[in-house]
């Protein structure tokens, strides 16, 4: 029912690390971006790209989401104010996180080499590690949100870990505490087993 498109090296780590947690069966094809089976099923060529029995859902949050949502696992309910909290340190991930992370990636290997401004790296790194901070002090408990794993964690950890694999992380003990925790999951090995295999 559920095939999973993109390399476990690209933010597709999140929906295999998502179906792991859940214990769901799926298929893995760890194709490119922009190649034939990729553009087939997105106009903007990204992975993740999430079949459905076919249907095709694009961006990994929103994957996260439609399956946190279908199988009533990792999530508050929507219209609670704990999913507006939860759904609030999501974005925070992306915006705070994500997109300097993006950035600093597009300017290291993925422009072509006369539009990449190396310089501008320091800066982002620097942004990235007091967001990183700024994060972690709203982790209420082993988890995001408390007692309870959501969606929230995954995007955060794998964030943070995008951050740690560039240097750009400061050494911080609740920092390092929490991404370990969420590294030892089961889940998360899975995952990473089929991003490094
Ligand atoms: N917001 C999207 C971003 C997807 C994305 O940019 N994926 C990268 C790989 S991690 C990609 O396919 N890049 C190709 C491109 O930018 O054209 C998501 O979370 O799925």
């Amino acid at each position: 029912m559920y095939e999973v498109i993109g390399h476990g090296h690209t933010r597709a780590f999140r929906v295999l690390w998502m179906l792991e947690e859940l214990g769901l069966e799926y298929k893995h094809s760890p194709d490119a971006p922009h190649s034939d089976y990729v553009n087939a099923n997105t106009p903007l060529g990204k992975v993740p790209v999430l079949l459905v029995d076919g249907q095709p859902l694009t961006d990994s949050t929103a994957i996260l989401t439609y399956l946190a949502d279908r199988h009533g696992k990792f999530t508050y309910a929507p219209g609670t104010l704990e999913r507006a909290r939860q759904d609030g340190v999501t974005n925070q991930a992306l915006d705070e996180l994500e997109g300097l992370l993006w950035t600093a990636a597009r300017h290291s290997f993925i422009l072509p080499k006369e539009d990449r401004v190396p310089e501008i790296k320091p800066a982002l790194a620097k942004e990235v590690a007091r967001n990183a901070l700024r994060l972690v002090k709203r982790i209420e408990g082993p988890f995001v949100m408390g007692e309870e794993m959501t969606i929230a964690d995954i995007v955060a950890t794998h964030c943070l870990n995008w951050a740690h694999s560039i240097k750009f992380l400061p050494e911080d003990e609740a920092l390092a505490a929490y991404t370990k925790r969420m590294r030892g999951r089961p889940a998360f090995r899975a995952a990473a087993a089929l991003a490094a295999g």
